[in-house]
C-alpha cells in the first residue's frame, strides 16, 4: 500500500469521531485502519469502524434523481422542488414548508440547510434528528452555562479517579472512548467505575459499581448527592437547589437501589475531587431530560468538580456531527453560531451576515410537534435529509401516516430502499461518506475533515450543492454562490467571531481565514479558536460563572397501569447503526445479534421460553419480537434495540410502540420509558431459509433477513399449517432443479434442499418451535464452491457428520465464538490477555472485551462449582 494513497478522514458513525485512514483500492473498496494521530483515537477503531470498508459497495444506493419513482434530471429534480416550496409558500405562507435534518449531515451541509430555511424560506420550521438526541444536553447546558457548552475533554476520562456513566452504555455506543477508560484503569488501579442504568449493560464489566436504578429516578439520586455535598450550603442557589434533595432512605427508595450502594457512591464522590460524569441517552431522552441534566451538572458546580483536569459533566454526543449542528444552529430553536433569538441584537448579526431580509422572526416546530403540523396539514411540504423518521421518531405509525398523506415530500438520501424513502415524491440522491467532504465536530468539541477518497455514486450530490441548486432556482442565487465546502467553513467561522469579543464561548473565527489549502489539510482543531489568544481548553474552571438551576423531582409522564404493566426501554446494540442502512450491509456486523429481540427479566417471563417470539403492544402500536431471557433486565422492564426497520424486518421495527411525551423544555421524546405489555406470540410453526437469491422480507408472517454475504438467510414464523407453509415457500423459491426433502408431519418437521451440479442453492427447515438445527453450519455451507458427497448427505440431519459446528461469533474480527472462549478457560487460559493470545479474540477493535470477559467470569464459575 502506497502512502500516497491514503486518505486522513474521521469515522461517520459515533460521536466519538475516530480518525480513519483510508486506502482506495478500487471504485467502490478500500483499506480502513485507524489513525494514530487522531486525538480522539490514537489509531483504535471499534467493530463498526473496522467494518467500514464492508459498507462501500452500491448496492441499495440511490444512484438518480426520481420523481414519482420516475428517473429524472438533476435539473427537473431541483425545478420541481423549487416550484413545489415556492408555490406552497406563495398560497399557504413559510410555516406551511419544513425541512427535517440530521446529526450525521456535515457542517457544510447543516449551515446550508439552516441558512436555507431560516434565512430565505422564511420560516425556523427546521429541526434535526439531533431533538431525539441531544436537546436536553444542550437545554440543560444553556440554563446552566448560558450557552451549549460542554466543558471537558477527552484527556479527563484517563485523568479521573472516578468516572460516573450514567445512562450511557459506552462499551457499545462509544467503544473507543470506553477502551481509553479501561486503558488507563490498568494504569491506576484506584481509580474507580460507576454505571447508572437500569440494565446490567457490558458497560457494567470493567465497573466497580453498578446502581440498576429505576427508569427515569436520576434526579431523584442527583439531588440526594448535592443535599449531602454541596460545599456552599448558606449560597441561596445551593439553598433552593437542596430543597429537592431526598436523604439516603428516601432516595434509595425512589431510585429502587440497595442504600448501602448508594451510600458508598456518596462517599466516593465525597473523597475524590477528580470525578467524571458521561451522560448519554439514559439521561437525554426523558421528559425530564433537561433536569437530569441539570441535576447532575448541579453536582459537579456545588463541589466544584468541573473545569479541572479529571473532573466535570460530561455530555457524549451520538452521532458523528451532533455537535456541529447545535453550532450553526440547524434546530427549530436556535439561530446560528450560538446566536439567540431572545438576545438583542443577535437575530440582526445573522440576517445582517446572511443579507436576508426575510429571517424567520422566532422558533419554528420541534420534531414531535413538526410532525404533528404534517399530520394536521397546516405543513404541507417537507424536505428530510439524511434521516429516517419513520422508524426513528417516536409514535412512528403516526409518523408515517403523515408523510403518506402530506402533499410533497423530497427526500435526500444516499439510500434507495429505506422506509422513509419509500413515501417520497421527490428522490434525490446525496453523497455518502468516502465521497462527501467537509467537517466534522465531536464530543469534545474537536473539529475534523472527513475527506473523499471514493468517486460520487451514480449521480449523486453533496447535501450543501444540493440545498444550494434549490436556493438559486428559488432566486436566491447570491446568497448560495458557494463552489466548494471550504467557502462555507469560512463562512461559519466568520459569523461566530461577529458581535462577539469574549460574550460568547463558541468562537472559531480563528478558522475565518484558512485558505482552501489551509483547509484541505486541517489537522484535528479543539474549539473554541478565536482569532485572537489561546484556545481549545476547557471551560467553567471550578465552577465558576455556572449557574445551579432547582430540578425538583417528578416521575416519567406514562405510568405503567393494569392494561400496560412493563416499561419499554429502547437503545442500540454493539455492531449495528440506527437504521442498519449501512452497518446491515457487512454480513460480519450482522452476525452478532442477527434478529430484533427483546429482552426480558425472568420474573416478567412468564409462559414464555428464551428464542420463543412475544408481541409488544402499547396503545399506539405492535411488533412481534425473539425474547431473550435476562437477569441482567431490571425486572418490570423490557428492552427493544431501535434498529429494525421495514426493509429487515417487518414486524421488528419497535417505534410505533413508543410514547411520544416531550420534555417540556427541551422537546426530547421520552424514548426510554413507554408503557406496554407483552404476549406471548403463538405461532403454529418456526423455520428457517438460506438462499443464494434474495427474497423479500415478506415469506412469512414474521420473517427477519439477516444478509450472510454468500447468500441471505431468513428466520420465519407464521400461523397457516406447517404443511402449507412448506408448500408456499418451496413454490416462491421457484429454482428450476431437483429438491431433496425429508417430511415427518407427526413431528410437524419439514426439511429441503436444492443442490444443483454439487452447488447448494437453497435449504428450508421448519419445526414446531425455534429449536431447529445450526443455521451457522448451514449458512457457511453456501461459501462453498461445491459440496463434499458427505456434506450433501448431511444436509438434511442439518448438522456436519463429524458433529464439529462452527457458531455465531463473539469477536466478529476474527470469527470466534463464545464455545472456544469457554473452552480455553477450561484447558486453563485464565485471563483476557491470554485468551487473545491463544484465540485472538478481542485483539483487534476490542469492542468485545467485555464480553468476553463475562464469558472468562461465567466460566470460572462453572469450573470452581464443578469443584
Ligand atoms: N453501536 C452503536 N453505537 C452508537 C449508535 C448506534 O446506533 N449503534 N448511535 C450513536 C448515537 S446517535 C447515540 S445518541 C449514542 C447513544 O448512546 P447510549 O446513550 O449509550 O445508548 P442507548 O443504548 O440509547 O442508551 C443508553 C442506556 O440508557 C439506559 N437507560 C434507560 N433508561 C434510563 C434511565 O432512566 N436512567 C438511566 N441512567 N439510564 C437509562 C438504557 O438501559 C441504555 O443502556 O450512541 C451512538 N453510538
Ligand atoms: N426508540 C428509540 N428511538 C430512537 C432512539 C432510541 O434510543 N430509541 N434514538 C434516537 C437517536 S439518539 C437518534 S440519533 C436517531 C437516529 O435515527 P435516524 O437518523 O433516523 O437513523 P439513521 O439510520 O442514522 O438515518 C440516517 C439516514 O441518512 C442516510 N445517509 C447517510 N449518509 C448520508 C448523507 O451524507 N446524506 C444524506 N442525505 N443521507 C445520508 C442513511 O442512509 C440513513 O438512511 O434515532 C432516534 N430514535
Ligand atoms: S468509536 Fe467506533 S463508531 Fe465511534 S467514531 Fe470510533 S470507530 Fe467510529
Ligand atoms: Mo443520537
Amino acid at each position: 500500500m502506497s502512502t500516497e494513497t491514503v486518505v486522513k478522514t474521521t469515522c461517520p458513525y459515533c460521536g466519538v469521531g475516530c480518525g480513519v485512514l483510508a486506502s482506495p483500492t478500487g471504485p467502490l473498496s478500500a483499506g480502513i485502519a485507524g489513525d494514530k494521530e487522531h486525538p480522539a483515537n490514537f489509531g483504535r477503531l471499534c467493530s463498526k469502524g473496522s467494518a467500514l470498508g464492508e459498507t462501500l459497495s452500491l448496492d441499495g444506493r440511490l444512484l438518480h434523481p426520481e420523481i414519482n419513482g420516475v428517473r429524472v434530471s438533476w435539473d427537473e429534480a431541483l425545478d420541481e422542488v423549487a416550484r413545489r416550496f415556492s408555490k406552497t409558500i406563495a398560497e399557504h405562507g413559510p410555516d406551511s414548508v419544513a425541512l427535517y435534518v440530521s446529526g450525521q449531515l456535515l457542517t457544510e451541509d447543516y449551515y446550508a440547510a439552516n441558512k436555507f430555511t431560516k434565512g430565505f424560506l422564511g420560516t425556523a420550521n427546521i429541526d434535526s434528528n439531533s431533538r431525539l438526541c441531544m436537546a436536553s444536553a444542550v437545554a440543560g447546558h444553556k440554563r446552566a452555562f448560558g450557552e451549549d457548552i460542554v466543558p471537558a475533554i477527552y484527556e479527563d476520562i484517563e485523568l479521573a479517579d472516578l468516572v460516573l456513566l450514567v445512562g450511557s452504555n459506552a462499551a457499545w455506543c462509544h467503544p473507543v472512548l470506553y477502551q481509553r477508560l479501561l486503558a488507563a484503569r490498568a494504569q491506576r488501579p484506584e481509580a474507580k467505575l460507576v454505571v447508572i442504568d437500569p440494565r446490567r449493560t457490558s458497560s457494567c464489566e470493567g465497573a466497580e459499581l453498578h446502581l440498576p436504578i429505576r427508569p427515569g429516578s436520576d434526579v431523584a439520586l442527583f439531588n440526594f448527592l448535592l443535599g449531602q455535598l454541596a460545599s456552599n450550603p448558606d449560597d441561596p442557589a445551593v439553598i433552593a437547589a437542596r430543597k429537592d434533595a431526598p436523604d439516603l432512605a428516601i432516595a434509595a427508595e425512589l431510585c429502587g437501589v440497595e442504600p448501602a450502594d448508594l451510600a458508598k457512591l456518596l462517599a466516593w464522590f465525597a473523597e475524590t475531587p477528580r470525578a467524571l460524569t458521561l451522560f448519554s441517552q439514559g439521561v437525554n431522552q426523558s421528559s425530564a431530560g433537561a433536569d437530569k441534566v441539570n441535576a447532575i451538572i448541579n453536582l459537579h458546580v456545588a463541589t466544584g468538580r468541573i473545569g479541572l483536569p479529571g473532573a466535570g459533566p460530561f455530555s457524549l454526543t451520538g452521532q458523528p456531527n451532533a455537535m456541529g449542528g447545535r453550532e450553526v444552529g440547524a434546530l427549530a430553536n436556535m439561530l446560528a453560531g450560538h446566536l439567540e433569538w431572545d438576545r438583542p441584537g443577535e437575530a440582526e448579526l445573522v440576517r445582517a451576515h446572511w443579507n436576508a431580509p426575510n429571517l424567520a422572526k422566532g422558533p419554528g416546530h420541534k420534531a414531535v410537534d413538526l410532525f404533528r403540523a404534517i399530520e394536521s396539514g397546516q405543513i404541507r411540504a417537507v424536505w428530510i435529509i439524511a434521516t429516517n423518521p419513520v422508524v426513528s421518531m417516536p409514535e412512528a405509525d403516526a409518523v408515517l401516516a403523515a408523510l403518506a398523506k402530506c402533499e410533497t415530500v423530497v427526500i435526500s438520501e444516499a439510500m434507495r430502499a429505506q422506509d422513509s424513502v419509500n413515501l417520497a415524491h421527490i428522490r434525490l440522491p446525496a453523497l455518502a461518506w468516502g465521497e462527501k467532504s467537509g467537517t466534522v465536530t465531536n464530543s469534545e468539541r474537536t473539529i475534523s475533515r472527513q475527506r473523499a477518497f471514493l468517486p460520487a455514486a451514480g449521480e449523486a450530490r453533496a447535501d450543501w450543492q444540493i440545498i444550494a441548486g434549490v436556493a438559486v432556482r428559488m432566486g436566491w442565487g447570491a446568497a448560495f454562490a458557494w463552489n466548494s465546502p471550504a467557502d462555507i467553513f469560512r463562512e461559519h467561522a466568520a459569523l461566530t467571531g461577529l458581535g462577539n469579543n469574549g460574550r460568547r464561548l463558541f468562537d472559531i473565527s480563528g478558522l475565518a481565514t484558512l485558505t482552501d489549502a489551509e483547509y484541505n489539510g486541517l489537522e484535528p482543531t479543539r474549539w473554541p479558536v478565536p482569532s485572537s489568544g489561546e484556545g481549545g481548553h476547557r471551560f467553567f474552571t471550578g465552577g465558576l460563572g455556572a449557574k445551579l438551576v432547582p430540578t425538583p423531582y417528578r416521575l416519567p409522564v406514562n405510568a405503567t397501569s393494569e392494561a400496560y404493566p412493563l416499561v419499554l426501554n429502547t437503545g442500540r446494540i454493539r455492531d449495528q447503526w440506527h437504521t442498519m442502512t449501512r452497518t446491515g450491509k457487512s454480513a460480519r456486523l450482522m452476525q452478532h445479534l442477527p434478529e430484533p429481540f427483546a429482552t426480558l427479566h425472568p420474573d416478567d417471563a412468564q409462559g414464555v421460553a428464551n428464542g420463543d417470539l412475544i408481541r409488544i403492544e402499547s396503545p399506539t402500536g405492535n411488533s412481534v419480537l425473539r425474547v431473550q431471557i435476562d437477569s441482567d433486565q431490571r425486572p418490570g422492564s423490557v428492552f427493544v434495540p431501535m434498529h429494525w426497520t421495514r426493509q429487515f424486518c417487518p414486524q421488528g421495527r419497535i417505534n410505533q410502540n413508543v410514547n411520544a411525551e416531550v420534555d417540556p423544555v427541551s422537546g426530547q421524546p421520552e424514548l426510554k420509558h413507554s408503557p406496554v405489555r407483552v404476549t406471548p406470540y403463538l405461532a403454529s410453526w418456526h423455520g428457517f431459509l438460506v438462499s443464494r437469491t434474495e427474497l423479500g422480507v415478506d415469506l412469512a408472517d414474521w420473517c427477519a433477513m439477516l444478509p450472510t454475504g454468500a447468500a441471505w438467510r431468513y428466520e420465519l414464523a407464521g400461523l397457516e399449517p406447517p404443511d402449507e407453509a412448506f408448500d408456499h415457500l418451496l413454490a416462491r423459491l421457484d429454482h428450476p432443479g431437483a429438491w431433496i426433502t425429508l417430511i415427518d408431519r407427526a413431528s410437524g418437521l419439514y426439511r429441503a434442499a436444492l443442490v444443483r451440479d454439487g452447488i447448494l442453492l437453497a435449504v428450508l427447515f421448519i419445526g414446531p418451535d425455534h429449536a431447529l438445527p445450526a443455521r451457522e453450519w448451514l449458512a457457511d455451507l453456501f461459501v462453498r464452491d461445491r459440496l463434499t458427497l458427505a456434506e450433501r448427505r448431511a444436509l438434511l440431519a442439518g448438522k456436519p457428520a463429524d458433529g464439529a459446528m462452527p457458531e455465531a461469533p463473539v469477536c466478529v474480527c476474527f470469527g470466534v465464538g463464545a464455545g472456544q472462549i469457554q473452552a480455553a478457560v477450561e484447558a486453563g487460559s485464565c485471563s483476557l490477555e491470554v485468551i487473545g493470545i491463544e484465540t485472538k479474540a478481542g485483539t483487534n477493535c476490542g469492542s468485545c472485551r467485555p464480553e468476553i470477559r463475562a464469558i472468562i467470569a461465567n466460566a470460572k464459575a462453572l469450573l470452581s462449582e464443578a469443584g
